[in-house]
């Protein structure tokens, strides 16, 4: 369903119009309001009266990551902390978390921006969710109950762990849907599994999962285990958390980004150029409609094209492909760039082995050796060393096939790789141990 008809079905020229008007809003008050940015806009010359047309918000400053840690907690934030009525953060494996503060207003936007996201993936007023995100000062957990309050759903606010409860309040509260990682999503229906419980027989009827990039393969496997229809969520903290982009019903690995609060832009993360729509490159987005901390071009190391067709949901918004990886997530295995999505697509095509693995890298000499540590399925591992050989020759085949590297694949015992229950880490780099 789509929840809001007026900017979800917007011609394309009036939201352009709309659109011009926040961003140009959005500068004055940054430029007012923020010194970081006064300080950059200065520099490059530009005023905000000189964006008179939504091509202009390339003459603005990006803002890259190191920028938020260097102004760390609140160096950018564009209103004083007594009008900041929530802040949340990201974990950020390396440096200071990224901070996120919300004004009232943001939070109302925010919890729009999510209704539409789940309204695309279809939750309903009548539905019973079950929040497995996190909740606490990562974006994914308050952003879906949010969201979901706004359609009038019953939330189960579960928050992430503690598995085996999950399944039992799956089972006696009659969750209809289920939000989390994809990866939390697998880890609970391989619980399911050992506790006997057939999740395809619950009244679980949709998953909206985000927040690590997974597969179309990985998709259709939650699909298949659990019974449902799997929905997408993607966002960043940066922005507001989840609510920037969300797949419809035209599973065509596409996502619709809620334009009118987050202007879109891909970029070639190199020369730093605008490029048109169908080409592949970062995403760049600036938050229109935020008061509290809007970001002007904040380059995400997202990688990805956009697409602006209309859809057959309905929709207008333009559309963002699926992610698959991030710049900062591609290896460089003897000079062919790889994306870890890529073997992950691979692997679920291989009956013999379970959708659990990591991807290890090592030096070895002067050269960079990628080897694939994925688990067998019981009945395979249980055949003995000969077949388990079998089927890492034939993996191994196949990513050299496909991807054209040399890799050493080792099926490992079921259960030995660790299950995650948020954002899986499956890349290991020893280079860097
Ligand atoms: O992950 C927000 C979120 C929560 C999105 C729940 C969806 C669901 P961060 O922790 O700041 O925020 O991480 C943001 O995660 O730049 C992407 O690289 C990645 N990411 C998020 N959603 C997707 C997705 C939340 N659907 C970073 N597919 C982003 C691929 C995703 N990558």
């Amino acid at each position: 369903m789509i929840w809001n008809e007026k900017f979800e079905t917007m011609s394309t020229d009036e939201m352009q119009a709309n659109q011009l008007k926040n961003l140009q809003d959005t500068v004055a008050w940054v430029y007012e309001r923020v010194p970081f940015y006064k300080k950059k806009l200065d520099e490059l010359g530009v005023k905000p009266q000189d964006i008179k047309s939504l091509e202009d918000t390339a003459k603005l400053p990006f803002t890259v990551k190191t920028d938020l840690r260097d102004n760390y907690p609140f160096g950018l934030c564009a209103v004083p902390m007594n009008e900041v009525v929530r802040v949340h953060a990201s974990s950020g494996t390396t440096g200071k978390p990224i901070t996120g503060p919300y004004t009232k207003k943001d939070l109302d936007d925010w919890a729009e921006c999510m209704a539409r996201s789940l309204s695309a993936n279809g939750v309903k007023k009548d539905d019973i969710c079950q929040n497995a995100y996190g909740l606490g000062l990562f974006t994914g957990g308050l952003g879906f109950h949010q969201g979901a309050e706004r359609l009038g759903c019953t939330i189960i606010p579960a928050s992430s762990g503690m598995t085996e409860r999950q399944i039992t309040l799956m089972k006696d509260f009659g969750a209809t849907v289920l939000l989390c990682t994809p990866s939390y999503a697998l880890t609970i229906a391989e619980k399911a599994q050992e506790l006997g419980v057939d999740i395809r027989k619950l009244p679980l009827r949709v998953g909206c999962f985000g927040a690590e990039p997974w597969t179309v393969e990985m998709r259709q496997e939650i699909e298949d285990r659990m019974g449902i229809k799997a929905g997408e969520a993607y966002g960043l903290t940066e922005m507001m958390g989840p609510g920037v982009g969300f797949s419809c019903d035209n599973q065509d690995g596409f996502l619709h980004i809620n334009e009118d609060h987050i202007l879109a832009e891909i970029i070639d993360p190199v020369t730093e150029e605008v490029l048109p729509l169908g080409e592949k490159g970062e995403l760049v987005f600036t938050a229109i409609q935020r008061r509290a901390m809007p970001l002007l071009r904040y380059r995400t190391r997202d990688i990805t094209e956009l697409k602006r067709e209309k859809c057959s949901c309905g929709r207008t918004l333009i559309r963002m492909k699926k992610v698959l990886g991030r710049s900062d997530d591609m290896l460089i295995i003897s000079g062919v760039n790889v994306f870890p999505s890529q073997i992950e697509s691979l692997l679920l095509e291989v009956a013999e082995v379970e959708p659990q693995y990591v991807l290890i890298i090592r030096k070895k000499g002067y050269l960079d050796a990628l080897s694939v540590d994925v688990e067998a399925k019981p009945e395979v591992y249980d055949m003995g060393e000969e077949k388990l050989k079998e089927v890492e020759k034939l993996i191994e085949g196949r990513i050299r096939g496909v991807i054209g590297i040399g890799v050493k694949v080792r099926c490992v015992p079921p259960k030995s790789i660790e299950r995650s229950e948020g954002k899986a880490k499956r890349v290991f780099d020893a280079r860097k141990l």
